[in-house]
């Protein structure tokens, strides 16, 4: 039986994978941070699942820490390795952009270390992110598009790519990165901007009179499934040689499209009205606020356009998106307002 260590297997991307490669046939291990209070949700069914005794399983550990990870390597010997684990909030990271260059970006280069001196047979896949294209121009982003990134959470991927691509030419490893653009899904954490929408309207559609605080509603962004693309994770493992692969659906949308389909879906009566700061949406029966423009949602710099252009990882590993953006939204909605019901 195959062994999988997944980093970050609390977060959204984690939960999903850990279930794909259990259905592979791996046993999966997971590292987890010590918390105040519970931060398993998203794997309880899993950890719980008696089924699963001999095929998940738990470890302290953290990315800071390269003494708990060299241990947890190992003790469990894996196969692969999916490095998911980062502070992965674009906006959180001009506030810690130390702790997020330490987390995402050193964090990385231990795991490479400890692969490099201990097994250098065991493959690594490393979480990239869209956000390393930054303030480039280019229609479509892929993987020869030029790199610019602009927050210190983008800088930090870049210098984990980076690293990925050094250490598979100079040590021969199998280390792959997946360059993944914005995917969603009912478990993205509550203070990303598509599930903080949908929360939002579906708390109204059930009475609520809270209106929902935006920032820059104009960045456009290329928005996924999330099952779908740790789908590609596998298949970019599984690939005979390992390299850089762009995962997106090459389809765009602003946020304020995004909050307008969400309201579509619910029913929700609309009008936008006012420019700038001011700008609203409003019920158009009785003027109440339904979306305002707040400042503090506002970044330094915000990355203003994201399209990927995912066609050779359709070639080479036969790899696409199932889920167009309608039904992401459709799902997250119907997810929300079934976790309200229950
Ligand atoms: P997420 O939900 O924010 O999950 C992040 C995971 O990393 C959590 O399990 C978190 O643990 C863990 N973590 C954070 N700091 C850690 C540390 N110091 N040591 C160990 N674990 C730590 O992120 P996601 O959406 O699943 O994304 C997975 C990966 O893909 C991330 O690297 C992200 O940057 C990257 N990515 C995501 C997207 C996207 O659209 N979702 C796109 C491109 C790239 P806690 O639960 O304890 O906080
Ligand atoms: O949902 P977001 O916070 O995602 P962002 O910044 O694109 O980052 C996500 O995708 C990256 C891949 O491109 C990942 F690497 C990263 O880990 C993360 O998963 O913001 C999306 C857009 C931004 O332009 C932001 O300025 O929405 C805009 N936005 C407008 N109002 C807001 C808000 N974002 C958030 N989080 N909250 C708002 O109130």
């Amino acid at each position: 039986m195959k062994i999988a260590l997944v980093t970050g297997i609390t977060g959204q991307d984690g939960s999903y994978l850990s279930e794909l490669l259990i259905k592979k046939g791996y046993k999966v291990h997971g590292i987890i941070r010590r918390s105040s209070s519970f931060n398993t949700g998203r794997i309880d069914h899993l950890f719980n699942n008696k089924k699963l005794k001999n095929k998940f399983f738990l470890h302290y550990g953290d990315l800071l820490d390269g003494q708990s990870l060299s241990n947890v390597i190992s003790k469990i010997k894996p196969n692969v390795i999916y490095n998911l684990a980062a502070q992965s909030h674009v906006s959180v990271s001009y506030e810690l952009p130390e702790y997020t260059l330490n987390v995402d970006a050193i964090g990385t280069l231990k795991l490479l270390e400890i692969i490099k001196s201990t097994n250098k047979k065991i493959k690594f896949y490393q979480a990239s992110s869209s956000e390393i294209f930054g303030k480039n121009t280019y229609k479509t982003q892929n993987e020869i598009t030029p790199m610019i990134p602009s927050s210190p959470y983008g800088i930090a991927k870049l210098c984990s790519y980076l690293l990925v691509k050094m250490y598979r030419e100079s040590y021969g490893m199998f280390c792959s990165n997946g360059i993944l653009f914005n995917h969603e899904s009912p478990r993205r954490g509550g203070t990303f901007v598509t599930k903080k929408i949908i929360q939002n309207l579906v708390r109204r559609k059930h009475g609520s009179k809270e209106f929902l605080s935006l920032g820059n509603i104009y960045s456009i962004r290329d928005w996924g499934y999330a099952p779908d693309y740790v789908e590609g994770m596998y298949k970019i493992m599984q690939y005979k040689k390992p390299d850089d692969f762009v995962l997106s659906t090459n389809t765009t949308c602003s946020i304020k499209e995004f909050v307008n389909l969400s309201m579509n879906y619910l029913g929700i009566k609309y009008k936008w009205i006012g420019k700038g700061f001011k700008e609203k949406a409003i019920c158009p029966e009785n003027g109440n606020t339904i979306v305002k423009i707040d400042k503090k949602y506002f970044r330094p710099i915000d990355v203003s356009y994201l399209n990927g252009d995912y066609k050779k990882a359709l070639k080479a590993i036969g790899w696409k998106p199932k889920t167009k953006l309608k039904e992401l939204i459709k799902i997250m909605i119907k997810e929300e307002i079934n976790s309200k019901n229950k």
